[in-house]
This record gives C-alpha cells, sequence and structure tokens, in this order.
C-alpha cells in the first residue's frame, strides 16, 4: 500500500490523471484545497491536494475466504452439532422420566414411572395403566398392597394376588354405597342425573325392576324429560310393564306437589334430560325443576364408561357445580376395553360408587359395584 499526493487546479483532472496511474481502484483519501494569494489585480486561485492510496494486486484479487468454502465450514459445524444433541435428544425421549405419566412403553407409547415398585408390584401397574388407569392412582391403589423388599428396597406385592393387592387398595380409597335401600323406613329419591345418551333411563328402569320384583318395593317413577320426543313414552312403557306409576312433570312445584303425594311410597325414582355438561344453561333448567327437594334427593350421576378420562373429569367437575352427586352409576362397561375411569374418577373425585351397568338388557344387566366386581374389570 501507498499514499501519492496529486496538486492542480481541477479536481476531476487529478482524479483521472492518479486512475491513469495507478489503475481504476485506487482509494481517495481525502483532498484539500489551498487559496493561492493575490497578485496585483489578479485574484487568487483555488488549488487542490488529492490523497490517493494504491490498492495491493493481491487485495484486488479473490477474497481470502470463498462463499463455498463458508458454506462448507457452517454445513461442518451444524453436522458436528447434530451428531453431539442427537443422542442426548434420544436418551431424553426414551428415558420413563420424559414421559407423560400415563403413558406406557409396554403398550407401544410410553412407560410410566414406576422406579419405586418392583416384581409383581410392577406388573400390576403395568396392566393399570395398560386399561387407561392414571399412574398416580394406580400407585396409590397398588401401594395399600404392598410391602418393602429388603433386598431391592423397593414396593412389592405382600398379597398372594395381584387382584387381592387391588382389592386392598379399591377397600382403601374407594367408597361404595351398596344397593339402593331404604333407612329407618322413610321415603328415598334418586334422581339420574347426566350427559345425553348414557342410559339413564335404562338403568333406572332396571333399578325400578329389582326393587319391585326381587325386593318387593313401592315403586314410582318420575320423568322430568320432556324435551324428548318419545322419552316419556319408552319410559312409560316400562312403567307399564313394572305396573307401576308413572308421572311426567316439567314444573318444580307440580313435582313437589306429586312426591308430597307419593310419601307413603319406598322409592321414588326421578328421570331426567340428557344434557351436555357444557350446556350451563340446560343443566340450570334441571336444577329447577328439581328445585325445593335438593335436601331429599339422592342425585346419581350416570357417566359411560367409554368416556375419556379427560371428558369424564369434566362431566363430574360440570355437573357438580350444579348438584350434589350422592354416586357414580358407570354404564356401558361392555363397550370398552380399557375402564380405567372406574378407578380414576372415585379415587380422585373421593365421589362413591354405586352400580355399574353391563349391557343394554333391562332388567338383567345391572350389577352393584364392590370391590371385587370393580378389581374384576380392572384385571380381568
Ligand atoms: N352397550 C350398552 N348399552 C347401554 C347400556 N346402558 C344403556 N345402553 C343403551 O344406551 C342407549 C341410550 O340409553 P338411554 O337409557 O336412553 O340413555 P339416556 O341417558 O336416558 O339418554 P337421554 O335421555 O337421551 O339422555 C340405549 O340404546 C340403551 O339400550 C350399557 O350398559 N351397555
Ligand atoms: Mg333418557
Amino acid at each position: 500500500m501507498e499514499i501519492k499526493v496529486y496538486e492542480g487546479y481541477d479536481l476531476e483532472e487529478l482524479i483521472q490523471k492518479a486512475k491513469e496511474e495507478l489503475g481504476d481502484d485506487i482509494k481517495i483519501l481525502h483532498y484539500e484545497t489551498v487559496e493561492e494569494k493575490k497578485f496585483f489585480f489578479f485574484k487568487g486561485r483555488k488549488k487542490y491536494k488529492l490523497f490517493v492510496e494504491t490498492v495491493d494486486d493481491e487485495e484486488l484479487t479473490e477474497p481470502v475466504v470463498k462463499f463455498e468454502e463458508l458454506l462448507e465450514k457452517v454445513e461442518e459445524l451444524i453436522d458436528r452439532k447434530i451428531k453431539t444433541s442427537l443422542p442426548k435428544i434420544a436418551q431424553n425421549i426414551a428415558s420413563p422420566e420424559n414421559l407423560p405419566p400415563h403413558i406406557s412403553l409396554e403398550n407401544g407409547a410410553g412407560t410410566a414411572v414406576f422406579n419405586e415398585f418392583t416384581g409383581d408390584a410392577l406388573h400390576l401397574l403395568n396392566q393399570l395403566v395398560g386399561k387407561d388407569v392414571l399412574p398416580e392412582v394406580a400407585k396409590k391403589l397398588v401401594k395399600e398392597g404392598c410391602g418393602l423388599d429388603i433386598d431391592t428396597n423397593k414396593w412389592d406385592l405382600n398379597t398372594l394376588t395381584e387382584k387381592e393387592a387391588l382389592i386392598k387398595g379399591i377397600k382403601r380409597y374407594i367408597k361404595f354405597t351398596g344397593a339402593f335401600d331404604k333407612e329407618d323406613g322413610k321415603l328415598k329419591i334418586f334422581a339420574f342425573i347426566g350427559p345425553t345418551g348414557v342410559g339413564k333411563t335404562t338403568n333406572l328402569f332396571k333399578i325400578a325392576s329389582q326393587l319391585v320384583i326381587d325386593k318387593k318395593k313401592k315403586v314410582a317413577v318420575i320423568s322430568t324429560d320432556t324435551f324428548k320426543v318419545g322419552a316419556s313414552h319408552q319410559a312409560r312403557t316400562y312403567a307399564n310393564i313394572l305396573n307401576i306409576p308413572f308421572y311426567s312433570i316439567s314444573e318444580s312445584k307440580k313435582l313437589r306437589n306429586t312426591v308430597e303425594e307419593l310419601k307413603n311410597f319406598d322409592f321414588i325414582l326421578i328421570d331426567t334430560v340428557g344434557r351436555s355438561h357444557y350446556d350451563y344453561w340446560r343443566l340450570g333448567e334441571i336444577k329447577e325443576i328439581l328445585s325445593g327437594l335438593e335436601e331429599e334427593i339422592n342425585h346419581v350421576l350416570t357417566i359411560s364408561c367409554n368416556y375419556k378420562n379427560d371428558d369424564a373429569f369434566e362431566v363430574v367437575h360440570k355437573y357438580q357445580t350444579f348438584f350434589t352427586i350422592h354416586s357414580l352409576f358407570f354404564t356401558k362397561i361392555d363397550e370398552t376395553l380399557k375402564p380405567g375411569l372406574l378407578l380414576n374418577l372415585p379415587v380422585e373425585t373421593r365421589l362413591s360408587v354405586s352400580y355399574i351397568s353391563t349391557g343394554q338388557r333391562v332388567p338383567e344387566d345391572l350389577k352393584v359395584l364392590t370391590p371385587e366386581v370393580t378389581a374384576s374389570y380392572l384385571l380381568g
């Protein structure tokens, strides 16, 4: 690199001269103007000083790093980064700790963390999770049938069979109402509430049949489902077969009067219209019809076993904001292979359970829920 100075009266000419001598790629650093002194009558002229830097040949040739080379370097860096990070990512995915708790690898989708369990206890846990029992619920229940294994310092079953262990847990965490019955000779009222099509009407009549035929009780049925076309007809037909009184009522005052008239009966079963748990307005309507009888009515929340866990919890949650729930009445167990709800709902919500509907036949397809019956459905 070299700096040259050109002097003259025309700046354009100076630049031209520099280019001719040094080439087109000169670098103009700066220029100065110098005013020449006046001489008698002549005005002083403006003179220019141009400072130019010559550019080395090397600098003019190819850039130090070619674009392709730069690209290669970047690609190499990315490759290296992927190679070092991938094993870690892969490990993280496979590690049980990183999976949502209710997913089980054994079932092809991942595995829940049951580090503190071993042997049969672990086998039982995986079986339950495979039936959609939430891992936290499964752990709670299984631990009841476990003791600490001294060799491994982990929990293992201390019962003869897995079913026994599960029953122990179920007894500890789930309340069972037993068959609907009368205490102290007073009239008992049950209202079947729940989402659409879960089996409220069908199962109400299964209960009515058992009470009338097996227990020789005095039963009346009231339907507040005046909304659905044919609903009242379906219920009336069942009532006629059983030869029991049937009422179709849509006003709360009339309902209260009718209940008053039926004082000497053993049971009143109230059928309600199925409502989406998201339909607050319509749930409010049911509450309004039943109002004034809150204290006397046992609200039986009917829920289908083939509901997904999240949906079922949502149903319970929404219905609980309107009604005090007496018990969960499960239906359609015959329509699912994964009845985890049977444990998840009562354990997590602490609501009691009453019955389970096992099919469409009235009155046969109904069982009173007990710890043994519940365990059978989970373990086959
Ligand atoms: N597979 C099976 N079907 C059932 C069971 N319980 C009821 N059902 C059927 O489910 C359908 C709906 O039953 P309903 O008793 O009318 O249901 P609901 O809850 O009263 O319905 P809405 O009044 O419309 O809300 C009918 O076809 C029943 O036979 C069950 O345990 N298993
Ligand atoms: Mg119905």
